[in-house]
């Protein structure tokens, strides 16, 4: 049995579809620097398997070499597995199962079929970690046969995620937590909006900036601009919109922007499996406006830290804003502290590890 208070040695495997640390992984790589970094000052060992140049500010990171993998997002639900030449996905596995007897436990974060299927090839345990919801079927079925040859070896970060599985009782949900000390409140606000995220079209954005030039306010832009052909369709498609494309920023400096902001737009095409600004804006104090759809819903208290909107409705949208005001922004923080600390994200995964551990002696 191993006591939680126990250290444990622990390797991460990071998503193969981008460099650790560009924003390229999405809201995973913040899941994956967040649990990492806090793991470390609780006195266990992590070392992350990531492709070539990943950089972590004071956290191990073993690069592996390779060809990155294809998003499943831009693949059809019926496409057939595939993998590059020199695929950095099978060269992390690879390497993994090279050096599998140094760590007690390997943590999957790649939302790939390789490393559900090779789960019995290997003697060290591995827990998987789901970032999305349902996008494949054969992704489906080796997750679900993996879910039942290693029960509770499945993780997710909401309910709503979960049920996009047919599989969803096997889904541990674990949410997913920030170091809120990064996130500074601010109690004023300018009459600007804020939406952060990739930019691609899964995300929406071309609502919000419909939203913003309807109602005629500025709204701020953050995140990776991945989809390049998108976002000049949206520039040509609202010509009058007041909006500001800031780039993809480091916590320290995104927080300082969006902390004055009014409010924080979400509107996700897909369903979000969890939606990490949603909790960066309520960490700073600014409410949360987002369609009712995916995590977001599960995490904005309607009409206390935010407003749930009718999905892909502008309209929705724009009424919400209008209420903005209503919301107590000392709410906000106080449900990020509540619910969404770096410690309290940590012991949920740590209870996992340990009932996997428990389970596989
Ligand atoms: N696609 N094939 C693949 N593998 C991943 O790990 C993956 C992805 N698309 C997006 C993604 N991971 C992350 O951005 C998630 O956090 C959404």
């Amino acid at each position: 049995m191993i006591s939680s208070s126990q250290s444990l040695s622990l390797l991460f495997l990071s998503t193969p579809v981008g460099v650790l640390g560009t924003g390229e992984g999405g809201g995973v790589e913040l899941t994956i620097k967040n649990l990492a970094q806090d793991l470390l000052h609780s006195k266990h060992q992590v070392n992350i398997l990531a492709p070539k140049d990943s950089y972590l500010e004071n956290i191990p990171i073993e690069t592996i070499p390779g060809n990155l993998q294809v998003a499943v997002q831009g693949e059809g639900r019926e496409a057939p597995i595939r993998l590059p030449a020199n695929s950095v996905l099978a060269n992390m596995c690879d390497y993994a199962r090279q050096v599998q007897s140094q760590y007690d436990l390997i943590v999957n974060f790649a939302y790939d079929w390789l490393p559900f299927y090779l789960t019995p090839f290997f003697q060290t345990p591995i827990a998987h970690f789901i970032s999305m919801g349902s996008m494949s079927e054969a992704l489906d079925e080796i997750m679900r046969e993996t879910a039942s040859r290693f029960p509770n070896t499945l993780g997710v970060y909401t309910k709503t995620q979960a049920e996009t599985f047919p599989f969803a009782d096997a889904c541990r949900c674990l949410g997913s937590g920030l170091d809120l000390s990064l996130y500074e409140f601010s109690r004023e606000s300018n009459p600007e909006f804020v939406w952060l995220g990739r930019i691609a079209p899964e995300k929406g954005l071309e609502d919000a900036v419909a939203a913003a030039e309807q109602l005629g306010v500025r709204l701020k832009i953050f995140g990776l601009l991945q989809d390049q052909t998108y976002w000049h369709k949206i520039l040509e498609s609202y010509p009058h919109a007041s909006i500001h494309y800031g780039g993809f920023l480091p916590t320290h400096e995104l927080q300082q922007e969006i902390r004055q902001c009014r409010g924080l737009l979400m509107t996700p095409r897909w369903v979000e499996a969890f939606g990490n600004v949603a909790i960066e804006a309520l960490a700073c104090g600014v409410p949360v406006i987002s369609y009712r759809r995916g995590g977001p819903a599960e995490i904005i208290q309607d009409g206390k830290t935010g407003f749930l909107v009718e999905p892909d409705s502008v309209e929705g949208l724009i009424k919400a804003m209008k209420r903005i005001g209503e919301i107590d922004r000392w709410a906000c923080r106080q449900q990020a502290e509540a619910e969404y600390s770096l410690p309290a994200l940590r012991d949920r995964f740590l209870q996992w590890f340990n009932q996997i551990l428990t389970s596989s002696k």
